[in-house]
């Protein structure tokens, strides 16, 4: 179907969660919605609290501005805008801005008729940054546990959490988690390029079908997951990405606060060895 003619026939009105057809239009290419309104309304509000949070502090270097989170001494309460009141204002507009987008995914699914597979996607990306900011700080008892939104200053609370835990990549869900993303680029580049090679060959050549990519895995290793497989394999590999990465960090504090390498002594302490 042309673009045009798919166009008419697909950009239409209903399939909205909220709203009716009150904001069921598109400005240019984009799609509005009730959740597009409310994505562009979070999203402007919180980097305005960010750039104010810049304006108070003290540099403007865009890599040291910090954002920090309460003191733990405030724990779960709320604090001084200047003491970390400003950090969960941005957290709420950044989740605001986060579950609009996603359930602004959901309304272009319903109106395409396809799958949620998008916005499911993307709310595993959603639930790693929540587990960092929402669900452990409440586990550990204070805001204070959240990362500080800053670039290097980030990457401190990184290092300083790994190394407040022995050192975690010893983690072994982390260790999970990492073989998840190296898997996933893996099957990444194998995917783009086997793609690549069958329906962008050289000027005058022939387009191949997807029966070259089976009879390429085929030759190589016997066996070929298929067009289907592969995307099916890729959504599980990248999901379990994310997941892996949040179920890493929620046990470190609120299940085990000791260090992840000795954790691996446990071994040693099997009933099985006496
Ligand atoms: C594959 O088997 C396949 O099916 C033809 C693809 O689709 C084009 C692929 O992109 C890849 C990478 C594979 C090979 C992957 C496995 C897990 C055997």
């Amino acid at each position: 179907m042309a673009l045009l003619s798919f166009e008419r026939k697909y950009r239409v009105q209903g399939g909205t969660l909220i709203g009716g057809d009150l904001f069921d239009f598109w400005v240019g290419p984009f799609y509005v919605g009730f959740f597009g309104v409310t994505s562009a309304f979070f999203a402007v509000l919180g980097t305005a609290f960010i750039f104010y949070g810049a304006a108070i502090g003290d540099t403007w270097n865009p890599w040291l501005i910090s954002i920090d989170p309460p003191d733990l001494s405030y724990g779960l309460s709320l604090a001084p805008m200047t003491e970390g009141g400003l950090w969960q204002i941005i957290t709420i507009c950044a989740h605001g801005a986060f579950i609009s987008w996603a359930l602004r995914e959901v309304e272009i699914c319903r109106k395409l008729g396809i799958g949620y597979h998008v916005p499911i996607a993307f709310s595993f990306a959603i639930l790693a940054y929540s587990t960092l900011v929402v669900f452990r700080p409440l586990l550990m008892g204070a805001w204070g546990h959240g990362f500080p939104y800053g670039i290097m200053s980030h990457l401190d609370w990184v290092s300083n959490i790994g190394y407040q835990y022995g050192n975690f990549h010893y983690n072994p869900a982390h260790m999970v988690a990492i073989t998840f993303f190296f898997t996933t680029t893996f099957a990444l580049a194998l995917h783009g390029g086997a793609i690549l090679s069958a329906v962008n060959p050289g000027r005058g050549e022939k387009v191949k079908d997807p029966e070259h990519e089976n009879a390429f895995f085929r030759d190589l290793m016997g066996y070929s997951i298929g067009p289907l497989g592969i995307h099916r394999l890729g959504l599980f590999l990248a999901l379990n990405a994310g997941l892996w990465s949040a179920i890493c960090i929620i046990i470190s504090g609120p299940l085990y606060e000791g260090s992840w390498i000795e954790w691996w002594d446990g071994w040693k302490n099997l009933p099985i060895w006496n």
